[in-house]
């Protein structure tokens, strides 16, 4: 796995955080040391995958990357029929998650897509995932996405969503921020380094509240919604047409 030094040298480009070649070079080790509990949330997409997914139905994993939730849903799946559509629209991750798919043993048809989440037709789903990518795309533009996947799924289908959220108590907030910073600095990021890449990420990534997901979710038809994994400011929640 190659070392996320980014931020620590002059690859990073100033100016706003982009899904560049070096970004998705380094990339599983970005999210192993940046995100905590990605592994386990990762890990519970295919236990969810084997329990909920329908024969002859489709798996999307909207903002794919390299294809980690795409690989864990595709080992895990039993139902027959089935398909995995993979999204990004950043062309290295794209070019990168067709060689991981390619590489994986398993059988289960998978498309990559290099497209924009937010114009994809979706249909005939039994599970979507979008996996720390919402938090990605404009504010505004997110209730008629969450509504697009809530009619692409079937009753009884699950949308996964990850997401970094922010605390709608400021003090709350503030401490975890810190066990945040504190989660890096253990990883081996210096200072420097984290405080880089928040600027950059500053109007790039803009994370909503768990109530403000929830209410999201309900509002788009969703009968139901909860937290499944938290650790500090990092949610996973799944919701069930
Ligand atoms: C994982 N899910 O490893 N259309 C398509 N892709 C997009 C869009 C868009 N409008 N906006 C952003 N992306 C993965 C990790 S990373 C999370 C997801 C992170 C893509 C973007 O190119 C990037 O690959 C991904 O969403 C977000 O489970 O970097 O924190």
């Amino acid at each position: 796995m190659s070392r996320d030094d980014i931020y620590g040298s002059g690859k990073a480009p100033d100016g706003p955080f982009e899904f560049s070649e070096a970004v998705a070079a380094v990339f599983p080790d970005m999210l192993r040391r940046s995100i905590p509990g990605y592994a386990e949330t990762i890990e519970a997409i295919g236990a969810l995958a084997r329990r909920v997914v329908r024969p002859d139905t489709r798996c999307y994993d909207l903002g794919a990357s390299l294809g980690a939730a795409t690989l864990a849903m595709r080992r895990a799946i039993d139902a027959p029929g089935c398909r995995i559509i993979a999204v990004d629209n950043s062309a290295a991750m794209v070019r990168r998650c067709r060689e991981a798919v390619l590489a994986d043993g398993s059988d289960l048809p998978v498309d990559v897509l290099e497209a924009d989440i937010r114009t994809l037709p979706m249909e005939n789903a039994s599970m979507v995932v979008m996996n720390y990518t919402l938090q990605f795309l404009p504010p505004d533009e997110r209730p008629a996405l969450i509504r697009r996947i809530r009619d692409s799924l079937h009753d009884g289908g699950v949308f996964v969503l990850s997401e970094k959220v922010v605390d709608t108590d400021p003090a709350i907030e503030a401490v975890l921020a810190d066990l945040h910073l504190e989660y890096k600095r253990r990883n081996d990021y210096s200072a420097m380094e984290i405080s880089r890449k928040r600027a950059a990420l500053e109007n790039v990534l803009v994370p909503d509240s768990v109530p403000a997901h929830l209410a999201r979710l309900r509002n788009a038809g969703f009968s139901h919604a909860g937290v499944w994994l938290r650790w500090f400011n990092f949610v996973s929640i799944v919701a069930i047409r």
